[in-house]
């Protein structure tokens, strides 16, 4: 067979579902292979979107997402995608096509280093080099890019290896579990737990990433502690629950700092440093447990004084059988924290000014989803609102990224929720700026028949840098711009288009829209004027005056 077939019999062995992206001339035999297979390309319009769209599925289903583009640019298009993928932890191979090795007569046409370029985003960066050599290249990528920490592989296949013929079969993975933490490890987290006042549970990334709600959800109904969230934390364990203090989506001087204050030993589950951090440390304060299937990596503000390595749910599940809430533990002051919270994130919420305020954006927006519907979040200030104010209440339906923070990846991300989740209802949530760095989406949204909500935030700027520009006190410049007429913008793609004009329709037009066959484009003004006085000054003095 070619070896373009034995790559695609290959993939099909590692149960992929789909590849996308955007083929060229050096990929059309892998190309050819892949219309005789079971996998579905996915063709999108940019590169970067189709990286996106296949770290998505990497980050929802714990497989790798699969992406393809040519050599040279195509592959460069790639690399924001990769580094989204590989600092989110989520798995994708990314395969690239590459001028014929053996034999070219085109000279450096479009050629550079793409393996090489790859090195400092991936785990593992090939050119496959003979026909023979991939069964085991493509399971060493698969392997490489799934296994915790997860993150981004890549191949080159170069044109001529694709037309070479080969014999050979896939390498089917090899049976193994994840390693569990020793318990040695596990009794000496024990005797800090049972030796401190104020525990407080931290839930992190990486909790959201394999089966850990069941486990941690029984941990905090037994042991009674506390929890926050990371912003990548969000929803592994419902955040409606009475002992949730919150989400750290600011750095310092939230409510979860003060709950964090209170506590004298912090269990930090699935954290990794990539995220801006939930909490800093400082020497000598409270003792920290870091929970992870790796180990901390240290950092001036990351040193945990124990760590339990290994399958989160299982350390979490041998923690929960030995151990019993402690009669000496005392919550009183992150009792007083949490109803401070509930009713500060309420502030605002039913706020009938327009442009609709951020407050009333994420209430409105939380009323009308499913509790399993998904919000897939672009990059911006509304970031912090959503993670701050909306209550996630099952695990990974809060898709948002504090590890690379990319803008753009809003949309594609949205899509990727909606192909594994076809059930379920998935809004986009972008800035006008994000939005539209892929909005070239929307046709192959519209081309997969997808039923999806777009909400575009307009301030007419890139607002989150706005309000920290204002906030060091610089002059307003450089950062305003004008935006197409989104209605026309859209139906020019085949989509519908809605703008709203007054802030009580946001319910009704968000509910018509999540119920409507087809791509729904929302063009929503929103008010950013007060953002630097809230998240700036209010907040950290209204949670600073608190008494614990
Ligand atoms: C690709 C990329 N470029 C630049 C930035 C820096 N950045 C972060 S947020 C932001 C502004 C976002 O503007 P918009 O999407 O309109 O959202 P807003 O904050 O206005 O709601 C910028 C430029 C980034 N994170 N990613
Ligand atoms: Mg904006």
């Amino acid at each position: 067979m070619k070896a373009a077939d034995l790559l695609v019999k290959s993939l099909e062995n590692e149960s992929v579902e789909y590849v996308f992206g955007i083929p060229g001339e050096e990929n059309l035999d892998l190309l050819d292979s892949l219309s005789r297979s079971s996998i579905q390309l996915i063709l999108s319009r940019h590169e970067q979107a189709a990286g996106f769209m296949a770290a998505t599925y990497g980050r929802l289903t714990g497989q790798a997402g699969v992406c393809l583009s040519t050599l040279g640019p195509g592959a460069t298009n790639l690399v924001t995608a990769a580094a989204y993928a590989q600092l989110g932890a989520m798995p994708i191979v990314m395969i690239t096509g590459q001028k014929p090795i053996k034999a070219s007569k085109q000279g450096q046409f479009q050629i550079i280093d793409v393996v090489d370029m790859m090195g400092p985003i991936t785990k593992y960066t090939k050119q496959i080099v003979s026909g023979a050599a991939i069964p085991s290249l493509v399971r060493e990528a698969f392997r490489a890019a799934k296994e915790e920490r997860p993150g981004a592989a890549h191949l080159e296949l170069p044109e001529d290896i694709a037309r070479e013929d080969v014999d050979g079969s896939p390498l089917t993975a090899s049976h193994a579990r994840r390693p569990i933490t020793a318990i040695k490890a596990i009794r000496h987290a024990l005797d800090l737990l049972q030796k401190s006042q104020h525990p407080l549970l931290v839930i992190g990334a990486g909790a959201n990433r394999k089966l850990t709600a069941k486990m941690l959800r029984a941990f905090v109904d037994k042991q009674g502690i506390p929890f926050i969230s990371s912003q990548m934390g969000k929803g592994v364990v419902d955040e409606r629950h009475p002992l949730f203090l919150g989400n750290a989506a600011l750095s310092d001087n939230d409510y979860p700092h003060r709950a964090i204050q209170l506590s004298d030993l912090i269990l930090n589950v699935g954290h990794d440093s990539v995220e801006k951090p939930p909490f800093v440390m400082t020497t000598g304060e409270r003792k920290v447990i870091h929970i992870n299937f790796a180990s901390a990596q240290v950092d001036p503000v990351y040193f945990p004084h124990a760590e339990l390595v290994g399958d989160i749910a299982n350390s979490i599940w041998q923690l929960n059988q030995s151990l019993n809430p402690q009669t000496h533990w005392d919550f009183t002051g992150m009792t007083r924290v949490r109803d401070a919270l509930n009713e500060e994130v309420t502030r605002g919420h039913d706020n009938a000014s327009f442009p609709v305020s951020p407050q009333r954006l994420v209430h409105d927006v939380r009323k009308v989803m499913p509790n399993e519907g998904i919000i897939a979040l672009d990059n911006g200030i509304y970031k912090i609102w959503f993670a701050r104010n909306y209550r996630a209440y099952c695990p990974n339906t809060v898709l948002l990224d504090n590890a690379f923070a990319s803008m753009g990846a809003g949309l594609p991300s949205a899509m990727a929720a909606k192909l594994v989740f076809p059930e379920q209802k998935v809004m986009a949530i972008c800035g006008d700026g994000g939005f539209m760095m892929n909005s070239q989406e929307l046709e192959t949204a519209v081309r997969l028949g997808q039923d999806l909500v777009v909400l575009i935030l307009t301030d007419s700027a890139y607002g989150m840098v706005k309000l920290k520009q204002q906030a060091m006190k610089l002059k307003n410049y450089g950062l305003d711009f004008g935006n197409p007429d989104f209605v026309m913008y859209a139906q020019s793609y085949g989509a519908n288009g809605h703008c709203l004009e007054r802030s009580e329709d946001l319910i009704p037009l968000l509910t018509h829209c999540l119920n409507a066959r087809g791509v729904h484009v929302i063009n929503m003004p929103v008010d950013y004027s007060d953002n630097d006085r809230i998240l700036n000054k209010e907040i950290p003095e209204r949670s600073r005056a608190l008494e614990v």
